[in-house]
């Protein structure tokens, strides 16, 4: 059974959100694999973010290492940088 060591990646977004367009042309420029999470059309997804952050502010990227922990990151140019530097797919 392959066991990948790439984290797993989301992005809470909605629309009508420059930030979150910025980090969105990034992944797509990037080819990197991001399940988006917009939190306008998932009240889970809006739920988990408020839990998480304690506010609904967005981009917030979650990154979920192979061992299970999870890492919220907000600021777009934080996530960018992030993604840039990892490359992960
Ligand atoms: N400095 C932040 C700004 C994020 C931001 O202002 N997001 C807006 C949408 S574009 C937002 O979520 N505002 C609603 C709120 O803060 O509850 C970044 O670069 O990510």
């Amino acid at each position: 059974m392959p066991i990948s060591e790439s984290p797993k990646l989301s992005l809470y977004h909605r629309s009508f959100c420059m930030f979150c367009s910025r980090v969105i042309n990034a992944i797509k420029g990037l080819d990197i694999d991001v399940d988006g999470k917009n939190i306008w059309q998932d009240s889970d997804a809006l739920h988990e973010l408020e839990s998480a952050m304690g506010r609904a502010t967005v981009p917030v990227l979650r990154i979920e290492a192979a061992d299970g922990e999870v890492m919220w990151m907000p600021e777009s140019n934080d996530i960018v940088r992030y993604l840039s530097n990892h490359k992960i797919k």
